[in-house]
């Protein structure tokens, strides 16, 4: 194995190691268990909700393929995103993978790089093709002025990634899609709950997927959903989660098995209940962000869009060198210093990564590549208490001097 490998591999374990260290202190409740602050915290109901919700589980011993809780769920989640119909599944790539196989998609998708590995490989897992396109370089959502140079006659589709819950440039992307006759799926993993010109962020274009990870705003544990106004699609949805069995006769998918089960349902339920009170703690601390970091020099922060109803899900901030006089990587490393671990989301971007080796030009896409370089998502979870928000941004002004 080359070093370099080798070395990133155990980087990555000593970063497991301290996360687990970090985990595993805080459950035993031993003392610094607070110490160190992560990059965000999973939101999890009262414990007596989870339990009094899961109780009736040991009455039906009914565990998974999609019970009560989980048919609950989807009522209620459609009712909450605003979103025509909804099909849940075990996390938000398969939800992805499967609803670009669901669309018996060929040849190329546009899409960009700036986003969670999960992007790029559900398009080439599907047997795609991704085209890159580049990104805006003030709210990082793909840029719609550079879509339609892209396509080809063999294009068949626009993967958009509402990325940190910013929402992408919906109407222009339906507008050139709706020209060339292309889908539109957006990655809507960061965007749960929020609502653009007063629509759900999951109603535009073909499809939208939701990410409910622990890490995210709002959490199944693992989990994630499609929504969609085509009920075709929806029952292509449903089997190709589930084998592709159509009934217990037929099988007319090679599908996969993405199902949510119940235990994860029943924590989706609990938090639902929680999740506005959620992101209005969320908010405060954006908004305590704000506060500190506005105006900078070298520091710069998110556009705020107009007509977009956040979650908070995200607080990136891009470290601009020439004027903040260090670069992203020495402000990474001092808050590490200061027990503050901070990511690089989205760093590298996907089409620098080692699978795809050879296989992309990484300067098709600079404004990505220069962001990428420049970016560090700061801690954000809505227990994060405001002193601690001071504290990291003052560490962060420290740099600078
Ligand atoms: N598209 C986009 C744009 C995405 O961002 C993602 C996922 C997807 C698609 C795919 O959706 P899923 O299939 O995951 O539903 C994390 C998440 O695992 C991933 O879901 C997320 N994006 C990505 C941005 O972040 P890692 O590898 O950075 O996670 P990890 O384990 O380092 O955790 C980050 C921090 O979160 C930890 O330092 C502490 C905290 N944490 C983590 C876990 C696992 C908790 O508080 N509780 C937990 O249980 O990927």
């Amino acid at each position: 194995m080359e070093n370099s490998v080798k070395n990133k591999i155990f980087h990555t374990q000593d970063l497991c190691l301290r996360t687990n260290l970090i985990c595993a202190k805080g459950s035993a409740g031993m003392e610094n268990s607070m110490e160190k602050i992560l990059v965000t915290r999973s939101s999890m109901p009262p414990m007596e909700e989870y339990i009094e919700e899961i109780a009736s589980i040991w009455d039906n011993h009914w565990l998974t393929n999609m019970g009560e809780k989980h048919v609950r769920l989807e009522k209620e989640l459609k009712e909450y995103l605003g979103v025509d119909d909804i099909t849940l599944f075990s996390n938000g790539h398969m939800a992805l993978e499967l609803t670009l196989q669901a669309m018996h998609l060929k040849g190329e998708v546009i899409t960009t790089p700036y986003t969670f590995a999960s992007t790029t490989h559900a398009i080439v897992r599907n047997g795609l093709k991704p085209v890159f396109c580049d990104i805006n370089p003030d709210d990082y959502t793909i840029d719609a002025d550079k879509i339609e140079r892209l396509i080809t006659k063999d294009t068949c589709a626009i993967v958009p990634v509402h990325v940190y819950g910013n929402i992408c440039d919906v109407d222009r992307i339906q507008e050139i899609a709706d020209r060339h006759g292309l889908k539109v799926i957006y990655d809507a993993a960061h965007a749960f709950g929020e609502t653009y010109n007063g629509r759900g962020a999951g109603s535009f274009g073909d499809a939208s997927m939701f990410s409910f990870h622990a890490t995210k705003v709002y959490n199944t544990i693992e989990g994630g959903a499609v929504c969609y106004s085509d009920e075709e699609l929806g029952r292509r949805l449903y089997r190709l989660k589930n084998f592709g069995i159509m009934d217990e006769e037929t099988v007319d998918y090679v599908g996969a098995n993405a199902k949510m089960n119940e235990f994860q349902a029943a924590m989706g339920l609990c938090n639902l209940k929680h999740v506005d009170g959620e992101i209005a703690r969320r908010k405060a601390v954006v908004d305590r962000y704000r506060a500190n970091l506005d105006g900078v020099r070298g520091v710069q922060l998110s556009k705020v869009q107009d007509g977009v109803k956040y979650n908070y899900a995200y607080f990136p901030v891009v470290f601009n060198e020439e004027e903040f006089g260090v670069t992203r990587d020495v402000v990474f490393e001092k808050l590490a210093e200061n027990d503050i671990f901070a990511r690089k989301y989205f760093y590298p971007i996907t089409n620098t990564f080692e699978c795809y080796n050879g296989m992309f030009d990484p300067n098709d896409t600079p404004v990505a590549l220069k962001i990428s370089k420049r970016v560090l998502t700061l801690p954000l979870f809505a227990d994060l208490p405001l002193s601690d928000v001071d504290r990291i941004c003052d560490i962060i002004k420290d740099c600078a001097e």
